[in-house]
């Protein structure tokens, strides 16, 4: 017969290995779960660039606007499906506003505004982008970019209009990002009462293609 006490013994022996076995198991899971996770949300997010040449090779561009190189634009789409853009100008005339668009067609035979696959009688001034109203009349106005002193200049943005790599009309791969000689009247292109159907002369000075960052 085994003694009483060698039993309690042998016992707690048992438990103590199972209190260690689950532990690390819990560890190991907790790991990979939590690592899993991670890679997730790195996996939803998409990277793009557009790095900015002159654009001399349309007739309307005459303006010189310095030495290289012009800056680049970030574009990051995250887990949520929100694009923010953020816009970097060097090499600009000092103490100028430059309206930058997205337009369909390349750096070297630039077409339309890019406007969400729509026409260009398509307004999205009221159109909704995260909640408020997106103020601008296309889908592919940026926004006005203000350089300082030193030539340098810098725009942020985020909106779910936009999207990257999802092979539909809301994908902005592939197309061309363009800053103009002045700024646009964004605001008051989106009056109620604004007469569309003047021609808004306002050079391509500096174009960057959209590429995907693998
Ligand atoms: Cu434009």
């Amino acid at each position: 017969m085994i003694p009483a006490v060698t039993m309690t013994k042998k016992s707690n022996q048992i438990s103590q290995l199972i209190y260690a076995l689950t532990f690390s198991v819990s560890i190991i899971l907790c790991t990979t779960l939590l690592s899993c996770s991670d890679e997730n949300i790195e996996d939803r997010t998409v990277k793009a660039e557009a790095i900015l040449t002159s654009i001399y090779a349309d007739t309307d561009s005459t303006f010189i606007i310095g030495e290289e190189p012009y800056g680049k634009i970030d574009f990051i789409q995250d887990e949520d499906s929100v694009v923010t853009i953020d816009i970097y100008l060097e090499n600009f005339p000092p103490n100028s506003i430059h309206s930058v668009h997205i337009h369909s067609g390349s750096c070297s035979q630039p077409g339309m505004h890019w406007n969400l696959g729509q026409d260009m009688m398509t307004y999205y001034c009221t159109e909704e982008s995260l909640g408020i109203p997106w103020n601008k009349p296309r889908a592919g106005d940026v926004g006005n970019v203000s350089v300082s002193y030193d030539g340098t200049g810098f725009f942020s943005l985020k909106t779910d209009l936009w999207k990257l790599s999802t092979l539909d009309s809301r994908d902005i791969i592939g197309l061309s990002i363009i800053v103009h000689d002045t700024q646009d009247d964004f605001i008051g292109e989106c009056e109620p009462s604004h007469d569309h159907t003047h021609t808004h002369p306002n050079a391509k000075v500096a174009c960057g293609s959209i590429e995907l960052i693998p």
